[in-house]
């Protein structure tokens, strides 16, 4: 397998463009169906040590089910596969466009969740039109052991997210395992309490906010914890466009209007959200950069061969 490794924001995105797995014919959220029932252990190939570790979000590129489309993609952790990858879809056009795959300007790309609209705005800038995004369920409270209750809002922005604005913790880059410690906390009491999207899945990625280190540069600031104890080193696109599900739900964001996400390392996303038949819409716009082509290789006498 050929794989190209980017980052967005400082999160990475290592991406299989030749010598996948062949997934078959049909709709991008069947061919993740096959992917998980057959081929797990590309995932932790890429995903897992020694090649990877829990930072690491895995892609494979895919023919599109629709030829109008770009491409297809189907984004994965250490723990599974994701729905949609804000992050992930800024690196994807970036690395197609390293490959000379596409130009500058508007492309639709298929997630098992549906069509993202990307646009490539120079080399190493995209901005998203994510999928449609909404708050489920506000102000849902719940037990969290050795930290007491706690309050969030449920809410959907391509994966299923747990908004805290209430939690005492620090925000900061040198408070990491504090942070990923807490989120798993919540993480668990969620599931234990059975709390879950509209449409049964469990709520796996827990976001804090807090201010951010500039007013001037950023609105808010975030910490995110994704399935698998990987915190998003990135402002995390999907969890940006939940938390402006909520800011607009809130009458704190109205359409059109500017906001600034910044993450745990101070990476910056910018946003804004816009209705479209009775659906809201929220834009992403980050920076990515390629850092690494290379081929993967499996030794069969490895006995961690395909990761652990
Ligand atoms: O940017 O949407 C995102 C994302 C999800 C998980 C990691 N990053």
């Amino acid at each position: 397998m050929r794989i190209i490794d980017s980052h967005t924001g400082g999160e990475p995105t290592r991406i299989i463009v030749e010598n996948g797995p062949d997934l078959g014919q049909g709709t991008m959220a069947q061919r993740r169906a096959r992917f998980v029932e057959q081929f797990s252990h590309i995932r932790t190939t890429l995903t897992g040590e020694p090649r990877g570790s829990l930072f690491m979000v895995g892609a494979l590129l895919c023919e599109p089910h629709d030829p109008n489309n770009a491409a297809g993609v189907i984004f994965f952790n250490n723990a599974g596969v994701l729905g949609m990858c804000g992050h992930g879809m800024i690196g994807l056009i970036v690395t197609l466009y390293h490959l000379g795959k596409v130009g500058l300007g508007l492309h639709r790309v298929e997630t098992p969740v549906g069509v993202v609209e990307v646009e490539l705005l120079s080399p190493n800038r995209a901005r998203i039109e994510n999928v449609p995004s909404y708050r489920f369920a506000k102000d849902v409270s719940v037990d969290i052991p050795n930290f007491g209750s706690i309050t969030g809002d449920i809410a959907w922005g391509g994966n299923w997210f747990y908004l805290v604005k209430q939690h005492h913790q620090v925000l900061s880059q040198d408070n990491t395992l504090a942070l990923v410690n807490y989120c798993a906390s919540i993480q668990q009491a969620l599931n234990d309490a059975g709390i879950t999207g509209d449409d049964g899945s469990a709520v796996d990625h827990i976001e804090l906010f807090g201010e951010p280190s500039d007013s001037q540069l950023a609105d808010s600031r975030n910490f995110v914890l994704c399935p698998g104890r990987e915190y998003d080193r990135s402002p995390c696109g999907t969890g940006t466009s939940a938390k402006m599900a909520c800011l607009y739900e809130d009458g704190l964001l109205k359409p059109g209007q500017l906001w600034r996400q910044q993450s745990i390392i101070g990476s910056i996303f910018e946003g804004f959200v816009k209705c479209k038949d009775d659906k809201l819409i929220p834009i992403i716009t980050g920076n990515a950069y390629v850092t690494m082509d290379s081929r993967v290789l499996q030794d069969v006498s490895d006995p961690f061969v395909n990761g652990f």
